[in-house]
């Protein structure tokens, strides 16, 4: 290609390097913030809580990131280092100006800026939307990882959807969800810069045909099409203060003009128009995670959108680089699926090198299992991706060929290995079988992978030996556990600012960049002095929670009560039920007059997904639940039971520096690993938890004596799950019969006949999938000790701080270099070097 060496010469010669860095001191922050006020938004007067203010600040900011993002490209060109491409359908960023001006180390003189202008950055930064590009856990994980990744130096670009709506806000009426988009672009997203000349074509339906090229060779061609343009949005992700800034490349559809064209002649012109609007669907709206939306076409075409555009985007680079010589492109680049979400890139890569490129079949595959590695998120089998052979044949024609191929090959390898084992065959096979084929998206992952993780050591294991048993028999050195971590520069660092300055007090600043020196708090924990600060920090968080609740649920409640947290999504496996029939046990113990009720606040928050019949009865069933216990006049200074409207990114900077309990209860096996737990820990939050996901491993790092550990094991819940029998636990249990007599006897829903049967017969099946009642009674019990340690602020407050200190391998630091050692072999990226 002509065009390789031109492109890459005006690149050389625009020497990036030599452009000197902006000025970091207030007095330059100012200057260019009123730049970008008054000339580049064209504004004049000046109101606090002017979005206009936040975007100017937002546009100073990011002039100091593009020439480290530019210098950092120049760098890993230069070196033209091996890079990682982390496909995720899911980056849950949250707002981005804390985390920047942190990592910048402008946070000061940003501050100082706006005070001249009578104005404070906690206000301004309160204009910024979430970037709520996520669900959950799987979403945050990847944003704390491209973090860390860039923290490290590592090369790493996340490749995800610019979704118009993300995550829907939840409004509460009458103790129910109601939905709203989330209409975060708005008013822009001044982050991004949009690169309209790197968008690439996806396509969709038509059908495959072969022919014979000039050379007499067989190809085949995807032919009569609909085109969807990708045109990539890049964010900047800056690493804590080392002159990296990585990228985030979100794709956003567009329609083609070529299509619209043909339609246009063809005197269609409304159709035109109409199919135009059709291609923008695809990136329109955020999925929740919910099985009712399984199966749904859109987000098909959004899984192949991701995964085309992205393989596309590097194929583009790689060939303008190297030219159509693909001999080193494995050992330059690897591509990390998270979850099955993009497992389709398996069989696009494969495409795209056999019909775009020209490379035989085993050539092309054995690029692809020398790239591509798969993370697996869950254990539900609810949740684990098939797709219709007959949605996939009309939808990507080629792509179903391509996989079919895969699978005959694939099956063939087992027969040898397990010659007339047809059972195995059936088993393992790419496709199951049935009325209704389907793709199993996991498997083609795994086929496709050199490398398969879970993301917590249970997890992991439990992978290993149930779900992907054949799999792993066939292939053990393929799997590995790489157990989940939080970044602590956003949940430490920025969310709970006063912890952080005492912390470094004692032990220095370098745990923003070593978490592991965190273990240096342990002396400490027994200093008076010490424990009063972290007391009072405590306190003073909570107080700032109080007010938010205050002002949001019209809810009083005292910072001196236990605050108890469970926020996550609405899940039954997650067991928010559980948690509501202990509050309804601490409000019977206090209706009988038991006085010894430690004070304590139960904070439940979480979207439930809008198709999750069962998950809505569960918000229905926290808030008809608080609305008796906080309207009792003998309940005042004992108990509270709040349901914090809205979760998300952040409202839990907020909430986790302000919980004294970190309530993870899930039923044994069901929780992949947990991170929410993590950021509990590290703010001195103690847990009350199952021996689910990473509570294992954080029970272990703490020691089991400060953890409240409850409720039966993995191998227990399935010894037990034959004979389960709730109705006759629950007659044998005093405690339990009281709080089920309440439910059933309307207590909680006196004007709303049977709205709370379906959680009551939840808890009285005996097929209860989540086992609910078994663990009522150890986790009443745990609950207690939780209380006899409460009623001791010493010994409370030690195992706090021992929390906080134990909490170091929980890092997105350690995880990313985990992964790096193990997986990617990514060298660091060097900017300053000329
Ligand atoms: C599934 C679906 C299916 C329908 C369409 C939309 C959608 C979106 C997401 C999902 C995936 C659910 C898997 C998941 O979120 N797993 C969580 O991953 C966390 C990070 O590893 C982990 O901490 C949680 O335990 C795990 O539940």
């Amino acid at each position: 290609m002509t065009a390789t060496s031109d492109t890459h010469a005006s690149r050389q010669g625009f020497n990036l390097i030599q452009t000197p860095n902006l000025e970091m001191s207030t007095d330059a922050i100012l200057e260019d913030l009123t730049h970008h006020f008054s000339r580049t938004l064209g504004r004049r007067a000046v109101r606090t809580k002017s979005p206009f203010i936040y975007q100017a600040l937002v546009y100073a900011v990011r002039d100091r990131l593009i020439e480290r993002w530019n210098r950092t490209n120049v760098a890993m060109e230069r070196d033209d280092s091996r890079r990682v491409g982390y496909m995720s359908l899911e980056f849950l960023m949250g707002r981005l100006l804390n985390n920047a001006l942190l990592n910048l180390e402008l946070s000061d003189a940003a501050s100082e800026a706006l005070e001249r202008l009578g104005m404070h950055l906690e206000d301004v930064a309160d204009c910024e939307h979430d970037a709520g590009l996520g669900n959950g856990g799987l979403g945050r994980l990847a944003a704390c990882f491209l973090d860390s990744c860039a923290t490290l130096k590592l090369p790493v670009v996340g490749y995800g959807i610019r979704y118009q709506y993300g995550m829907f806000h939840q409004h509460i009426e009458d103790g129910r969800q109601i939905e709203e988009p989330d209409m975060w672009l708005r008013h822009g997203f001044p982050w991004e810069i949009e690169r309209i000349e790197l968008a690439q074509t996806i396509r969709f339906g038509g059908f495959s045909d072969s022919y014979t090229d000039h050379h007499g060779n067989l190809r085949v061609r995807w032919r009569g099409t609909h085109d969807v343009l990708a045109i990539p949005h890049d964010v900047p992700i800056p690493g804590y203060r080392n002159e990296v800034v990585n990228t985030l490349r979100l794709w956003s559809a567009s329609g083609t003009s070529e299509f619209d064209l043909e339609e246009f002649n063809a005197g269609d012109y409304a159709d035109a128009v109409a199919a135009k609007n059709a291609a923008e669907n695809i990136t329109m709206v955020l999925y929740p995670n919910a099985t009712t939306e399984t199966g749904r076409e859109l987000r098909l075409r959004q899984q192949y959108f991701l995964a085309s555009a992205s393989l596309q985007d590097t194929l583009r680079d790689w060939c303008e680089r190297h030219g159509r010589n693909f001999d080193d492109f494995a050992a330059k680049n690897c591509f990390q699926l998270n979850d099955t979400h993009p497992a389709v890139a398996v069989a696009e890569l494969m495409r795209l090198l056999m019909d775009e490129y020209h490379l035989g079949w085993d050539e092309a595959w054995e690029i692809t299992c020398r790239t591509m590695a798969y993370t697996n998120h869950t254990l539900l089998p609810e949740a684990l991706e098939k797709w219709s052979v007959s949605l996939f044949g009309r939808l990507l024609p080629r792509i179903l060929d391509i996989i079919y191929e895969i699978n005959a090959r694939f099956i063939g390898e087992v027969g040898q290995r397990w010659p007339g084992d047809e059972q195995r065959i059936a088993r393992m096979s790419l496709i199951e079988e049935g009325p209704e084929p389907m793709v199993r998206m996991a498997y083609l992952a795994i086929v496709g992978s050199f490398s398969i993780n879970g993301v917590a050591a249970l997890h992991s294991e439990l992978l290993q030996q149930g779900l992907f048993r054949d799999f792993f028999e066939l292939w053990p050195e393929r799997f590995n556990n790489k157990t989940n971590g939080v970044t602590q520069r956003r949940w430490l660092a920025a969310c709970n600012p006063d912890l952080a300055r005492l912390i470094t007090g004692k032990i220095g600043s370098n745990w923003v960049v070593n978490l592991d020196e965190l273990e240096g708090l342990r002396a400490h924990a027994d200093d008076q002095a010490f424990q009063t600060s972290w007391r009072n920090i405590k306190y003073a968080n909570k107080s700032r929670l109080a007010k938010v609740i205050h002002k949001r649920c019209h809810q009083s409640i005292d910072p001196a009560m236990m605050f108890d947290v469970q926020v996550k999504r609405i899940h039954e496996y997650k067991r928010q039920i559980l948690n509501v029939l202990h509050a309804i046990h601490l409000y019977d113990r206090i209706m009988r007059g038991d006085n010894d009720v430690v004070p304590r606040a139960i904070i439940i928050g979480g979207k439930a997904a809008p198709g999750y019949v069962m998950a809505k009865n569960v918000i229905k069933f926290i808030n008809n639940v608080a609305r008796v216990i906080n309207r009792s006049s003998l309940t005042k200074d004992k108990l509270r039971l709040v349901f914090f409207p809205d979760y998300n990114v952040t409202a839990m900077e907020l909430i986790c520096p302000a919980a004294d309990l970190s309530e993870q209860i899930s039923t044994a096996g069901k929780e992949a690993s947990g991170t929410g737990n993590m950021k509990f820990m590290m703010n001195g939050a103690l847990t009350i938890g199952t021996l689910d996901g990473a509570n294992v491993e954080i029970r272990e790092a703490v020691g089991e004596e400060h953890f409240f550990l409850f409720g039966l094991t993995v191998d227990e819940i399935a010894t037990r799950r034959a004979s389960y029998d709730p109705s006759s636990i629950i007659a044998a249990d005093q405690d339990f019969s009281r709080v089920m007599k309440l439910l059933e006897s309307s207590h909680f829903n006196q004007f709303e006949p049977g709205v709370l049967d379906p959680i009551i017969q939840s808890i009285r099946n005996p097929h209860d999938e989540w086992m609910t009642a078994a663990d009522f009674r150890s986790f009443v019990d745990a609950q207690s000790r939780v209380e006899a340690v409460y009623k001791d602020p010493q010994e409370w407050t030690r195992k706090s701080i021992l929390n906080t200190a134990a909490s170091g391998r929980f890092s997105t630091d350690r995880t990313m270099r985990d992964y790096n050692n193990d997986i990617w072999q990514l060298t660091p990226i060097d900017p300053d070097r000329a």
